[in-house]
């Protein structure tokens, strides 16, 4: 369905060109901008609607989330290519709605955290900051020594260096291991750590949707739930994708209190690549059941236009705020993008 999207020859090795162009040389501070430049050279084979930015700054901005990937610093050290990330826990206060503010714990002045990339390979070193008062850590899913495991409570004004090899390639993610994790989860210490496989997937419209819970009365049940940190945001804000693109959602369910929630796509079918760790789809639903820390890609287009739903199937998740929208924009209207609103 979606072979039009491989990635040609010549655009793979023009990849490593770049890579091998960006990677060389110790201490270079720009790797996010040579990700910037791979991703410009498949721009022409993906459309992306401009996206509706919010004025404010707040820690939560879904919208800023969404399509937000942070490739760190790429050094070279001993032949080896490290990708260095700097993630500073701290305290923000969040409006839930327009009645209900609540204090978090936020990374780099954010819920969730930045999502952090890097390629299957790498070395990844996290410089963790703790600015949050009260001790935390950050444990990283995926496979590393046990010192590395991010357990250990990191005093408040100190700080770590978690150092580990970046496998195996999908979609994993970090947080907080602190007791009780239930709160220093809930309070916002969490993010998506995505691994690129070794040949790239094909060319998409790549989103990032985390649900999450917010327990504000401490009765250990959730009374708002969230996509990318604020209660119906993309209901309000709908997603702007186009027509016949591939998207290619790399989604987490973070939420705590709830043992369960599904993900269900309207009015489509989605295919799943469970914990983004294959290249081929084990199955196409449209309703995907996810266990607390649970997080996959999953693939689709829309073949009409018009605002298509997205929530989990435990309705009263979706009521409480877990709750969205896409805006599937016509085809033909993609050569001349909407101007931002
Ligand atoms: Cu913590």
């Amino acid at each position: 369905m979606f072979k039009n999207f491989t990635l040609s020859k010549d655009k793979l090795w023009s990849r490593r060109q770049l890579l091998k162009l960006g990677l060389t040389g110790a201490g270079i501070t720009g790797g996010a901008a040579i990700w910037q430049m791979l991703n410009a050279k498949n721009s022409s084979l993906v459309r992306v609607p401009p996206m509706e930015m919010m004025a404010h700054h707040d820690a939560a901005n879904p919208m800023q989330v969404l399509r937000d990937f942070e490739y760190g610093t790429v050094k070279r050290e001993n032949g080896r290519t490290i990708r260095e990330f700097e993630l500073t826990a701290g305290t923000s206060t969040i409006q839930l709605n327009s009645a209900v503010s609540y204090n978090i714990w936020d990374l780099n002045g954010r819920i969730p955290g930045p999502t952090l990339r890097a390629k299957q390979g790498e070395r990844v070193r996290v410089l963790f900051l703790n600015n949050a008062g009260h001790s935390h850590s950050l444990h990283f899913h995926g496979v590393h020594p046990s010192e590395m495991d991010g357990v250990r409570p990191v005093s408040n004004g100190k700080a770590t260096i978690y150092e580990f090899d970046a496998e195996p390639y999908g979609v994993h993610l970090y947080h907080c291991h602190i007791e009780p994790v239930t709160r220093h989860i809930a309070k916002g210490l969490y993010g998506m750590f995505i691994i690129d496989p070794p040949q790239p997937r094909p060319p998409a419209d790549e989103i990032v949707l985390i649900m999450s819970g917010y327990d504000v009365n401490d009765d250990n049940r959730n009374e708002y739930y969230a996509f990318n940190g604020l209660p119906h945001h993309f209901m309000h804000h709908p997603i702007q994708i186009y027509q016949n693109q591939l998207i290619r959602l790399y989604v987490l369910n973070i939420i705590e209190f709830d043992p369960a929630v599904t993900f269900h796509l309207h009015a489509n079918f989605f295919d799943v690549y469970r914990s983004g760790m294959t290249m081929t789809p084990s199955e196409k639903t449209d309703v995907l059941t996810m266990g607390v820390a649970e997080r996959h890609i999953l693939e689709f287009a829309f073949r009409y236009p018009g605002k298509y739903m997205f929530h989990p199937h435990q309705d009263a998740v979706a009521e409480n705020g877990c709750m969205g929208q896409f805006e599937v924009v016509a085809e033909k209207d993609s050569k001349n993008p909407r101007k931002q609103i």
